[in-house]
């Protein structure tokens, strides 16, 4: 058992829920109360994505090393973007998955690393005055801003690169055509078939009226992918059967879907403070979002439906998913 699979039941619980026969126990959601996870599982699992930040942390430490010479600088950046700070969420998304095949744990924290990169050096270029233009970020100042815009420019290139270097170094699986599919399925969520795509799509949102399957086309590829991909790396880590797959593809879908709600409505309610970010910026460039289309009420029962959808997607896997079920519930009830 590794420390994302605490089951906070006794042992005596444990073993009696699994010898009920799978079609006759309670689905999953039914355990929760209406504000999400009962507070136990909830401290279960921010304890888990707590570990596993740790252990993502010292995993990109490692792999970013600081080199002599004047071209230090662009590694301090790259550092700077990437360590301190952040929830980690996909990276635990990677493991929490590899964890239902038991991979072992150095292959998932490296992968789970390789998709940070990617995620930083995303959130490094929308701070960039030519996207987002933003001076706060994870609470610290952006890259650019600590930096200059030339320095954070390479930083996230370096980053995006080096994510395609570490998937492709042994030490992060040994069968090389898994880490071939790795790179192929990472570069493709990554790219302009995906979250690239969807910038660009948030791009032309400001000058444009989108409708709602336009704004839910967006932000599946500008933060879906990512999130859903995550997923599908922790499975062909496990080399998990193509049922299995779809079924944690799916789960990965809904599950960006109701982050994407929750990033709406904290952008909405939340203070800069808690976020570490500004707030409020999709409303005063007139972006179409879920929230902005159907008001916040109506946003947080879709949010909610498809967590349970999301939770319902991972059946097959019984109690050894418990933590990508508080993953999913988590998505909607953070707080930044
Ligand atoms: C520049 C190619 C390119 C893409 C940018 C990720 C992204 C696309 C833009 C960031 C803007 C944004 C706020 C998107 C909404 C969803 C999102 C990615 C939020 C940040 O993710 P969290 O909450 O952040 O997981 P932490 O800091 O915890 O890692």
């Amino acid at each position: 058992m590794t420390s994302f699979d605490v089951d906070p039941r006794p042992k005596y619980l444990r073993y009696l829920v699994g010898a009920i026969p799978k079609f006759l126990r309670r689905p999953p959601t039914q355990i929760r109360n209406d504000t999400g996870l009962a507070s136990h599982s909830s401290s279960v699992f921010t304890e888990s994505l707590r570990v596993t930040a740790k252990e993502v942390n010292a995993c990109l430490d490692d792999l970013l090393p600081l080199p002599e010479g004047p071209e230090r600088r662009v590694a301090e950046a790259m550092r700077y973007s990437a360590l301190d700070g952040g929830k980690r969420l996909r990276p635990f998304l990677v493991s929490a998955s590899a964890d239902l095949f038991d991979v072992p744990r150095p292959y998932s924290l490296r992968v789970g690393a390789a998709v940070e990169m990617i995620h930083c050096y995303s959130l490094v270029h929308d701070d960039l005055p030519a996207m987002d233009d933003d001076d706060l970020r994870r609470g610290r100042p952006t890259c650019h801003k600590a930096f200059d815009e030339a320095t954070a420019i390479l930083a996230g290139d370096a980053l995006l690169t080096k994510a395609f270097a570490v998937l492709s170094d042994a030490a992060s699986h040994p069968d090389g055509l898994i880490r071939c599919k790795l790179v192929a399925v990472l570069a493709n969520a990554a790219g302009a078939e995906g979250m690239v795509g969807g910038q660009m799509l948030d791009l032309l949102a400001a000058d444009a009226d989108f409708d709602e399957q336009q704004t839910r086309r967006l932000q599946a590829l500008k933060t879906g992918r990512m999130l859903a991909v995550s997923c599908q790396m922790g499975a062909l880590l496990g080399q998990a059967e193509p049922d299995a797959m779809k079924d944690l593809d799916s789960y990965g879908v809904y599950l960006g879907a109701a982050f994407q709600i929750a990033d709406d409505l904290l952008d909405l309610e939340a203070s800069e403070a808690d976020l570490g970010k500004a707030t409020g910026k999709d409303e005063a460039a007139g972006k179409a979002t879920f929230v902005s289309l159907h008001g916040p009420e109506r946003a947080r029962k879709v949010a909610k439906t498809l967590v349970d959808q999301a939770v319902a997607a991972l059946d097959r896997f019984g109690e050894r998913a418990e933590s990508l079920r508080a993953a999913a519930v988590f998505t909607v009830s953070r707080r930044s």
